[in-house]
């Protein structure tokens, strides 16, 4: 027999199919399938095995929708700019383009060693001159209509990087990927204002075949609040307050202005000024779910505020806790009803006042261990008392209103993107200051706006020291000019490249809109969780946009999101160089093939849990693989019995169901199953159905069985086998179950018998068929002889064929 020869037979096809061109697509012909995996960084040290399993998924994805006759768009693509990539690069004393340039290779390289079956005439990256002059014309559009612009904010610093970050950027009061302690600066940057939209994306959310923890999330993160404005006045102005809980205004004891408020010098006296600077010192972040961490911390301003009911005055207080950039950037503290309020004025000694009772309650000030958060009746609240906490809150506000004092409002979470980075290795943002006429656009004809080559890097942004990027002409004036010298945050450069894919070779525009309008959104999106807040905001929040533009219909761009699971290493920890677990794709894929590497990924577990790598597993597959193989080798194929038949229609309809429903796990038990029965016997046109779903996982060994057995083509682009309804009859199955249970019984039988040699079974007549000598001989590993219960012939020295029921024959061992 022919030894296999894995190597031989993935390049062989590989070749082939890129020869035949054999994934790449046009639009119009027919009903389109768009299939994509998150646009993934090509970081230097290759493709890891978290990549392989991503994009398998998807490949299996595609393979099965193409081979179902629909017209996929699968490509890839390269999230190539970015930080790493330039700190990788001053590392290697390489340039970023040369080291980007020199990943990407390899990481192409790879992806086609695994078989993956994209449309590579649409690859693109984002470091891609004719890629990111389109982000800057996204970008000019956007300032065009307000949506870019820029605004001096507190702004989350991170002085490992030595850029500012977004605010989805930062976790735990650490950049997202430095690890380094945040600080907060106050800096004038380019926003996006993604908060246009926050009611939309909101709404959308629920339109959504995703994973419903993502939609929390998203939901979460949008965050819309119903609730009131509520003015204040401090030293005669006025200082607008949102809360939703304007039924405990009677208890407002303090206010808290953010640490990071811009206006919280005009609030802090002369005699407080020395201890709220020490206390600014130490405040580091400027997210919500950072602060709710940290424990609760301010200073005295020295200010007093007029209640806005009573007139009472009201210390005003600046704290760690409060989020300068929501709301109005304070809050009016109701320390017997707000937990955070509780601990802050327990810690400074202030004092709180209940207001809101619970139904059949008696709440006593001294005796609380922390606030009562819940609804109840109004107390100490003057005109207000004995209301409900709902209705208190519509009469207080209206109340207010009447004064000028107050009205109903919603608040968002979402905070405009801030997108400008100081760092090189990125678009240059496409603007120009002139001391006369201010910021200007670059005008559409000069771009793009190249980043310039040579460059010094070592020392913060190497834009700035380049005199030939930063003097320039104003585009209005004529006179000097002076560039933009940060770049985009590289997740504008994964907002919008899916829609590039669908036309990724237009010189002339963003793309073509009827191609797009033909290809997206995206019918199946697969990537990590961990884009649930960040690329997956950013991305719908451009989608609508362009809609607006009238570039794209509908108003989301990925239909169906699925996340994959997490590999851990064979020690179930995490993967990673220090522990020593990790697995490198490649190895595997030279120690045991692609095709053994694609199956074992997706075989494990349900796609979506993590799982952990098993040497055993891998090995399991590549016998499987090996098996197939040979059994395709000895060419021997005659009728395939009414129950292989039954089998291969049941299977085909399974498979068909499991994959559509990611239940890869499930569809490849239900192949293994189907092929363990193929040594009795079987058609070819029924091995070509089985080969076609093995292909799915296994396409290289596919093709190469495929081509021997005579198939026409590709089996890549061969039609997805169809089931015939009328051969699947449960009456097989049952009889399976029996026998399974037959080979049971007389195990132990011959367990309690202890020495025997032969087994005689003796079977209701129409049921005889159910069993086969042979195969039973090999279960049970005894000389078996089966009788139908009324052959005059049988030898029943016992008479055992009398138990003999219908499912349940009579045994009897000697
Ligand atoms: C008084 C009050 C009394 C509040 C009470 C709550 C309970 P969500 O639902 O998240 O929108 N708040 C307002 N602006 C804030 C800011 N910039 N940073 C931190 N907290 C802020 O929460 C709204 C509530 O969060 C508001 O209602 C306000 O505290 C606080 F018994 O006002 B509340
Ligand atoms: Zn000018």
């Amino acid at each position: 027999m022919t030894e296999i020869n894995l190597s031989r037979i993935e390049k062989k096809w590989q070749e082939k199919w890129e020869k035949a061109k054999a994934f790449e697509v046009k639009e119009g012909k027919g009903k389109k399938f768009y299939v994509l995996e998150m646009y993934p960084y090509p970081s230097g040290s290759g493709l890891h095995i978290g990549h392989a399993f991503n994009f398998t998924i998807g490949d299996v994805y595609a393979r099965f929708k193409r081979m179902q006759g629909l017209n996929v768009l699968y490509p890839a693509g390269y999230d190539s700019f970015g930080l790493p990539a330039e700190n990788a690069a001053i590392k290697a004393k390489s340039h970023p383009k040369k080291f980007t340039d020199d990943s990407i290779k390899n990481f192409i390289k790879q992806q086609k060693a695994l078989g993956f079956s994209y449309d590579w005439k649409r690859v693109l990256w984002s470091h891609d001159p004719d890629y990111y002059k389109w982000n800057q014309l996204i970008f000019l559009k956007m300032f065009e209509k307000g949506l870019a612009y820029r605004k001096k904010a507190p702004v989350n610093w991170d002085p490992v990087e030595k850029s500012v970050l977004a605010n989805e950027q930062v976790i735990n009061g650490k950049g997202y990927r430095s690890g380094a302690e945040i600080e907060i600066k106050h800096l004038e940057q380019w926003f996006l204002k993604t908060t246009k939209y926050a009611d939309e994306l909101l709404r959308d959310v629920e339109k959504l075949d995703w994973p419903e923890r993502i939609k929390i999330m998203q939901r979460n993160w949008i965050g819309k609040s119903s609730g009131s404005e509520i003015v204040f006045s401090i030293d005669g102005k006025k200082w607008p307050i949102f809360t939703t809980r304007a039924d405990t205004l009677f208890g407002v004891t303090f206010l808290v202005v953010s640490a990071q408020h811009s206006r919280l010098m005009e609030l802090v006296k002369p005699e407080e000024k020395g201890n709220v600077e020490k206390f600014l010192k130490k405040v580091r972040s400027t997210k919500q779910e950072d602060m709710d961490l940290l424990e609760k911390e301010g200073v005295f301003t020295g200010s007093y505020a007029e209640h806005p009911l009573t007139g009472e005055k009201i210390p005003v207080w600046a704290g760690n806790f409060v989020v300068a950039e929501y709301g109005s950037g304070m809050v009016m503290a109701v320390p017997a009803h707000d937990q955070r309020d509780f601990e802050f004025a327990e810690k400074y000694g202030i004092p709180r006042k209940i207001v809101v009772m619970p139904d059949g309650g008696n709440l006593t000030s001294n005796k609380m261990k922390e606030a009562y958060t819940g609804y109840g009746k109004l107390v100490n609240s003057e005109g207000f008392d004995g209301l409900k906490s709902e209705e208190a809150k519509e009469h207080i506000t209206t109340a207010l209103a009447g004064k000028k004092k107050g009205r109903k409002t919603t608040e968002f979470k979402l905070r405009d993107w801030l997108v400008s980075r100081q760092r090189y290795w990125g678009t240059p943002i496409p603007i120009i200051y002139c001391d006369e006429c201010g910021i200007q656009g670059v005008p559409e004809k000069d771009l793009p706006v190249k980043l310039p080559e040579k460059v010094k890097f070592g020392k913060g942004n190497p834009l700035e020291s380049s005199k030939d990027f930063v003097n320039t002409k104003c585009p209005k004036c004529g006179g000097k000019g002076r560039r933009e010298t940060d770049t985009m945050d590289t997740f504008f450069d994964s907002s919008w490249y899916y829609l590039r894919f669908a036309d990724s070779g237009n010189k002339k525009e963003l793309f073509d809109k009827k191609k797009v309008g033909y290809w997206v959104p995206v019918d199946f999106y697969v990537g990590g969780a961990e884009h649930a807040t960040l690329h997956l905001i950013y991305s719908r929040f451009f989608y609508k946009f362009f809609r607006d533009l009238g570039l794209v219909k509908g108003g989301e761009p990925f239909t169906k999101l699925f996340n994959q699971g997490m590999i851990h290493g064979d020690d179930g920890f995490v993967m990673s160089k220090s522990r020593g677990n990790v697995v490198d794709p490649l190895d595997m894929v030279k120690k045991y093939g692609a095709d053994s590497l694609r199956l074992f990924l997706i075989n494990n577990a349900s796609l979506d849990k993590d799982f952990s790598w098993s040497q055993t597993g891998i090995e399991a597959s590549w016998k499987f693989v090996k098996k197939v193989y040979e059994f395709s080798q000895k060419g021997k194929f005659g009728k395939s019995s009414p129950r292989i038949s039954h089998k291969v229609n049941k299977a085909i309809k399974g498979i068909e169901k499991n994959i559509d429903g990611l239940r890869y796990n499930m569809a490849v038990i239900e192949l293994r199953e189907l092929f363990e029965s193929f040594s009795s016997g079987i058609s070819k046109k029924d091995f070509s159905s089985f080969v076609k779903m093995f292909s799915l996982f296994c396409p290289h060994v596919g093709e190469e069985i495929w081509e021997k057995i005579g198939g026409k083509g590709l089996i890549s682009l061969s039609d997805w086998p169809k089931f015939d309804e009328k051969k699947i009859n449960e009456k097989f199955d049952k009889a399976e179950e029996e026998f399974e249970k037959t080979v049971e019984d007389i195990n132990r039988i011959l367990k309690i018998v202890g020495k025997a040699e032969k087994v005689y079974l003796y079977v209701i007549p129409n049921e005889v068929g159910n069993y086969d000598e042979k195969e039973l001989a090999r279960r049970v590993e005894k000389e078996v002889k089966i009788w139908a219960v009324n052959d005059k012939e049988k030898y029943d020295p016992e008479g055992k064929s009398k138990k003999a029921k219908p499912g349940k024959p009579g045994i009897y061992v000697e």
